[in-house]
């Protein structure tokens, strides 16, 4: 497949949310059963969760709204076949269904997309073979989930999370509304209880990890902001060495990549080069917009199982 400029295309806001400066690591990340979970991923140590005063303290956070940022002109890649800059159309009224999401129990994420004359917005474009993609984050970014809400009706859409631990979050929503460029939501939130301390994320000395059988590798051509940077993941079988070249599309296409700026300020969404490719190489294009550290996340699919691979990265000015 030719290499498609549009699959250079990203997503990113940088948008003034404030932030509660708590996160938590822990366990749990057994859930795979709905359907719509395609990707759930922690990285840090466990520690157990002390659930505590969710009745009163973070009442009234548990919904948000927030207006979307179109992606266009942003970021240095105005490849988005030829579209003009477009003021962001569609807001968000965010909520959930039982309330204060609990840690460890599944929460039922509802958001209504509107237009910014609080109209529901009721058509939208399949993005990667979806209509919505949520990227939740704790704000640690030591725990990353990606899942695809359903689509009910009258602008509505659900998505199941389990959020982990007591803590922030930060919630990333992208979508199309039809006859629109691509949005970009994002929401803050807390799961009740007390919060354990935040993980200090540190850049990776070396960009490799052996992740279910396969050593990835991950190659910037540049860690220098505001240049475009490519990055090639590569893939080893980890037993054989050989290496891998049947990795299968996700969602259409060998990967996607999510970058999230330690801030939680940028969030990148990017789509590979040569979206046909199933190895040993996987090669996206990007810019990081400002020096720091970020947090990549690639998703990837081989024998009919995805996985996550994570890496931090120390960007210079
Ligand atoms: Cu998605």
């Amino acid at each position: 497949m030719a290499k498609r400029k549009a699959a250079l295309y990203m997503t990113m806001i940088a948008l003034a949310g404030m932030l509660a400066g708590c996160g938590e690591k822990s366990a749990n990340t057994s859930d795979t059963s709905a359907s719509e979970h395609e990707g759930h991923q922690q990285t840090s140590p466990a520690a157990a969760p002390e659930a505590s005063n969710s009745g009163d303290a973070h009442s009234g956070h548990t919904a948000g709204e927030e207006k979307a940022e179109s992606d266009n002109g942003h970021g240095g890649h105005g490849d988005m076949d030829g579209m003009e800059h477009e003021q962001a159309i569609a807001q968000v009224k965010w909520s959930f269904q039982s309330g204060q999401p609990a840690p460890g129990s599944e929460t039922v994420i509802e958001l209504k997309v509107t237009d910014a004359a609080d109209a529901p917005i009721e058509k939208f474009d399949l993005n990667h073979e979806k209509l919505m993609h949520l990227i939740a984050v704790s704000s640690d970014l030591s725990y990353f989930s990606h899942i695809h809400p359903i689509y009910e009706s009258g602008g509505k859409f659900t998505g199941k999370e389990t959020f982990p631990a007591a803590g922030s979050y930060k919630l990333f929503a992208d979508f199309i509304p039809t006859g629109a460029s691509q949005q970009t939501v994002s929401t803050e939130m807390e799961a009740s209880g007390q919060a354990a301390a935040k993980v200090e994320m540190k850049a990776d000395d070396e960009l490799v990890q052996t992740i279910e059988g396969q050593k990835v590798k991950l190659a910037l051509s540049t860690t220098k902001a505001g240049e475009e940077a490519k990055l090639t993941y590569t893939f080893e079988d980890a037993e054989s060495g050989e290496p891998v070249k049947d990795l299968e599309p996700y969602l259409g296409a060998v990967g996607h990549v999510v970058i999230i700026s330690s801030d939680l300020e940028k969030y990148l969404h990017v789509h590979p080069l040569d979206e046909a490719s199933a190895g040993p190489e996987a090669v996206f294009a990007t810019e990081f917009p400002e020096p720091g550290l970020y947090k990549i996340w690639g998703q990837f699919q081989r024998g009919g199982k995805t996985f996550i691979v994570p890496f931090v990265v120390n960007i210079q000015a």
